[in-house]
């Protein structure tokens, strides 16, 4: 998600004048890597169009709130024809706590409209949609030029006409083309809307409606980014058994912006904190990696003091291949505490002081959930579209696919660098990431989850 920092991460990939020296083999920008392309977020002239009927103060609705919807400093940016249309009337307030999941059983059917967040727009939360994610500028509703479409995102009408659609019996075609072509921000205050034109609930109603993969898709679709967040972390460890790649996955890809909202979220939805869930359901050194990861306290200065990242490179050596067994805690302060751009100059001078890359040396040193989760925070340093690249290809590689895998990142990441990811996918595998969906999907989930894809390569 996003959103800040990525990817405009200063005194990040590749090394900037005065930073980090480049050098012969170090730091490759790579195809689809950092930085961004040309083509690849546009900035949108005009998007968000303020429009007739958006956001209407309405009796009993959408009480004007300090601070409800404010600018804020890295928040939301203002935008030619800014959305929404501040003031009196803005953005629907803050519900209170309680809320979107339907409680501790996380259950979609008992979500309450009524208490559905918007922790995106929470006052003076995190900068939850900063640098507006840009939709997908290939996704077929935005004409391949990035640009929002102007016309027909009218988030009123999206829910009223969504609500006609399940009115005259369901039809998913319209569904997809309606939810795959416009963003989360577009998508999530369709809820209301539709409960304001019907008096329904939105989710309910098309949870009565759909069924299978394509009812989970729709569903996570609806939810902000931290929601979802907030969600499949929940579902990664409560679910049956605990799917520690999903806490890895979000847990070190996130900005500590997003981590701190996450964690806000989180104790709201379920009344226990991340970090007591974490430590009921884990163990060990894994559990004192998400534990640090949890903390959404990494070091974000953009600066690389070369000498520390020698004297880091030196400790992690001597942590792990020089010595006899592992000092694990060493590799967890460093690799949860040091900024990005700093670590990726630790692995540049740990490769040329001990001949091994350190994701070699961490196979080498650690084994089972401790190993795995220390090699996807390196690979997501790295190169995060190439880390979320792996991560496709794994959940579809083989018989059978890991859906809640491919659904959770083509949702979370259709917007914020999907370009990029679907060209690490195609330079890694030699195959276009929509090809694959293809091949491993069916039906209408197939048809969204390729909306998302927004195109082959
Ligand atoms: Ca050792």
């Amino acid at each position: 998600m996003s959103y800040p920092g990525y990817p405009q991460q200063a005194g990040g990939y590749p090394p900037q004048p005065g930073m980090y020296p480049p050098q012969a083999g170090g730091y490759p920008p790579q195809a689809g890597g950092y930085p961004p392309q040309a083509g690849g977020y546009p900035p949108q002239a005009g998007g968000y169009p303020p429009q007739a009927g958006g956001y209407p103060p309405q009796a009993g609705g959408y009480p004007p709130q300090a601070g409800g919807y404010p600018p804020q400093a890295g928040g939301y940016p203002p935008q030619a024809g800014g959305y929404p249309p501040q003031g009196a009337g803005g953005y629907p307030a803050m519900p209170p706590a309680g809320s979107w999941g339907g409680g501790p059983t996380g259950g979609y059917p008992a979500m309450g409209l009524d208490n559905m967040s918007y922790p995106g727009y929470a006052p003076g939360q995190m900068p939850a949609y900063p640098k507006v994610p840009s939709p997908n500028p290939s996704m077929p509703g935005y004409g391949g030029g990035g640009a929002m479409p102007v016309a027909p995102a009218m988030n009123v009408m999206c829910g009223a006409s969504l609500g006609g659609l399940l009115c005259a019996g369901t039809d998913e075609q319209a569904i997809i083309e309606l939810l795959g072509s416009r963003s989360v921000k577009q998508r999530v205050p369709m809820l209301r809307s539709y409960k304001t034109a019907y008096g329904k609930d939105l989710i309910k109603d098309l949870h009565s409606e759909l069924s299978g993969d394509f009812r989970k898709l729709v569903m996570l679709m609806l939810k902000s980014p931290s929601q979802l967040d907030v969600y499949e972390l929940y579902t990664a460890i409560k679910g049956a058994g605990t799917d520690e790649a999903c806490l890895i996955e979000i847990l070190s890809s996130r900005s500590n912006a997003e981590i701190k909202e996450i964690a806000r979220l989180y104790k709201q939805e379920y009344k226990k904190t991340l970090e007591d869930h974490i430590q009921g359901d884990t163990s060990g050194h894994f559990r004192r990696l998400l534990i640090s990861l949890a903390q959404g306290n990494r070091d974000e200065r953009p600066n690389v003091d070369v000498s520390l990242a020698k004297q880091d490179a030196q400790a992690l050596y001597a942590a792990g291949e020089n010595m006899v067994g592992t000092d694990e805690s060493k590799f967890n302060a460093i690799l949860c505490a040091r900024s990005k751009p700093h670590l990726r100059a630790v692995f540049q001078e740990y490769q040329q002081m001990s001949g091994r890359d350190i994701e070699k040396s961490i196979v080498r040193e650690m084994s089972g959930n401790l190993e795995s989760g220390m090699l996807a925070v390196v690979k997501c340093i790295k190169n995060t579209p190439g880390y979320f690249a792996e991560r496709l290809y794994k959940a579809m590689k083989g018989a059978g696919t890991k859906d809640s895998t491919l659904m959770r990142i083509m949702v979370t990441r259709s917007e914020v660098d999907m370009l990029d990811i679907r060209q690490e996918y195609v330079r890694t595998y030699g195959k276009s990431l929509y090809t694959d969906i293809s091949g491993d999907t069916s039906g209408d989930y197939k048809k969204l989850l390729l909306k998302l894809c927004g195109g082959s390569d």
